[in-house]
């Protein structure tokens, strides 16, 4: 099964696939229309400040000049704009868009969320194969506001990779919504949710991404996690990934998005199984 996919799975489909998902979810163009000329204008002016003060710092040559095109212009092709800017750059966006919260802080998005998951009610299982590989993960939890009060209606987006490192709709072979589904808390604010425990993910290395690592001598890898959106009428969204004790990309994340509170406690139980209780507190929306 693993060997299958590792022959189909390729940069240039999962970037492909994250590029048209950005078109489709993001109404990029419309985005970038309403950012105000003076903050276009600031923050397009210090980027490119910080470049010069790097290319004069080093000397940066022509060849060097010449690779960073060449490499930019596969990153288009690959499709690969969407990895490179979650992987590099979405981090500090998160952590100073979340620093006001009194609630969860959450993680990055990254470039693998399908919105319009399955909905499994608040007990169920996420969609997966039959004989889906991975430790059966069972993971209870209660979902309240800052004030303490019961969140009840609140849905949880649950999606992550198989125990092969893939991601449906972005590795070919997968059914569609395979470990993505959406639930929904009852009144008392709990969910129970059924799945398998992800395996470590390597970002696709044979793209442009995975050029640039090699160039400069980096790994790929990011710790297994799940990604989950949390959201409740009058609330924040939360857009958070959770973790697992002992994975040795905790501290080397490639994405630079682990932090201490999002990383799980499970316990082991003799059938092979795991369980793990998890809540999230949500900031009430501002204005
Ligand atoms: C992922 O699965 C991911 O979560 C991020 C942030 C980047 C690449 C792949
Ligand atoms: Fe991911």
């Amino acid at each position: 099964m693993s060997s299958t996919i590792d022959e189909t799975a390729s940069a240039a489909s999962s970037g492909t696939s994250a590029t048209e998902r950005f078109h489709t979810d993001k109404s990029p163009y419309d985005a970038v229309k309403d950012v105000p000329a003076e903050r276009v204008d600031a923050l397009a002016r210090e980027v490119l400040d910080a470049v010069y003060a790097t290319v004069r710092k080093h000397k940066v040559t022509y060849d060097e000049f010449n690779a960073l095109k060449a490499w930019m212009i596969g990153v288009g092709e690959d499709g690969e704009w969407p990895l490179f800017l979650d992987v590099w750059l979405e981090h500090v966006v998160e952590d100073v868009n979340t620093e006001h919260r009194e609630g969860n802080k959450g993680s990055i998005e990254g470039p693998y969320y399908v919105p319009g998951a399955p909905e499994q009610g608040a007990h169920g299982t996420i969609p997966m194969r039959d004989g889906e590989g991975g430790t059966p993960l069972a993971w209870s939890g209660r979902i309240t506001s800052t004030d303490g009060s019961a969140l009840g209606g609140a849905k949880v987006e649950l999606w992550h990779a198989d125990a092969d490192g893939f991601y449906s709709q972005f590795a070919p072979g997968i059914p569609e919504w395979n470990l993505r589904g959406s639930f929904t808390t009852g009144e008392d604010g709990t969910f129970e949710i059924h799945t398998i425990q992800p395996a470590p993910y390597q970002i696709p290395t044979d793209g442009s991404c995975g050029k640039l690592i090699k160039a400069a001598g980096w790994h790929a890898w990011r710790p297994a996690h799940l990604h989950v959106k949390v959201s409740a009428p009058g609330h924040e969204l939360l857009t958070a990934q959770l973790y697992f004790p002992g994975d040795e990309h905790n501290d080397d994340d490639i994405a630079s998005a682990v932090k201490p509170e999002l990383v799980l406690d499970p316990t082991t139980h003799d059938d092979g199984t795991a369980s793990v209780r998890y809540d999230f507190v949500l900031d009430p929306a501002k204005g």
